[in-house]
């Protein structure tokens, strides 16, 4: 119930402010009411929220015939294009900041590690969902394996590609880094993951909307604050657009 209702909004409300022509949100009474409908969503939805609940998981007969790709299809930066041609066997996933020991993690080493699969769907806030197979590590695997610092609060996810606004980037806290859905996908639908959706690495948080699921990491970094990275709001969307920092579903 509070899903669908959430969903609603965000697809009125952001969506329709996005394009600027929405009847209710072009008009500032009604951009008021939408902000404000927004904000007591979000803290009924808290509250009755145990935000290590499972997403719900699918069987492999539900799989999207097709997972189409969004936003950077490919980074095709000139650094990018070497990693790729290589199949990214040079590429490492940096694991720094508030961290005892920082990590230059390959390929080989994510595999390497204990693996989780999942079927899962993903809604993305400009209107389409997809059903998909993601396997990876845990993100806390990595995370225990750099040993945190007890000062760090947000995981903040830089990647290759950037955008209009300026580089992509993502954040989540510490709730949503240590959920067991939480994985670093280097596969996905049981290929190794494609271009168009990420490689070499993204991430799933599947108890979030598809803007939350970075693409193209290059680097994790712990972090006590998001307000020095990026313009301050803990993701490209919601920098250069207003989307939520939290987009929990
Ligand atoms: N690095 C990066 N990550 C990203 C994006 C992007 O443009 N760049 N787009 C986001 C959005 S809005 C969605 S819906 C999903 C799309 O994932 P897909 O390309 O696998 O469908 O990735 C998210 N992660
Ligand atoms: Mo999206």
């Amino acid at each position: 119930m509070s899903l669908i209702t959430r969903r609603g909004l965000l697809l009125t409300g952001a969506g329709g402010l996005l394009a600027g022509c929405d009847a209710v949100g072009s008009s500032e009474a009604g951009r008021d009411w939408l902000f404000k409908a927004e904000a007591v969503h979000r803290s009924l939805q808290r509250a009755i929220m145990d935000r290590n609940a499972l997403a719900r998981e699918f069987s492999a007969a539900d799989m999207s015939p097709r997972f189409r790709s969004n936003g950077t299809r490919n980074p095709d930066t000139p650094e990018y294009r070497a990693l790729a041609m290589n199949r990214f066997a040079d590429w490492r996933l940096v694991v720094d900041g508030l961290v005892a020991r920082p990590l230059r993690l390959s390929l080989a080493d994510l595999r390497a590690m204990p693996q989780r699969a999942q079927i899962t769907r993903h809604d993305c806030v400009e209107g389409w969902s997809a059903i998909g197979k993601w396997q990876g590590p845990r993100l806390s695997t990595v995370l225990d394996a750099a040993g945190m610092r007890d000062s760090a609060r947000y995981l903040v996810f830089h990647c290759a590609d950037s955008l209009r606004g300026g580089a992509y980037y993502e954040s989540i806290d510490l709730i949503d880094a240590l959920h067991p859905q939480t994985i670093l996908a280097w596969a996905m639908n049981d290929r190794i993951l494609p271009v168009a959706n990420g490689a070499p690495v993204r991430l799933r948080a599947e108890r979030h909307l598809g803007y939350k699921q970075a693409k193209y990491i290059m680097r994790i970094e712990a972090a006590a604050s998001l307000g020095a990275i990026g313009r301050g709001k803990g993701g490209y969307w919601e920098d250069v657009a207003g989307y939520e920092w939290y987009a929990g579903i």
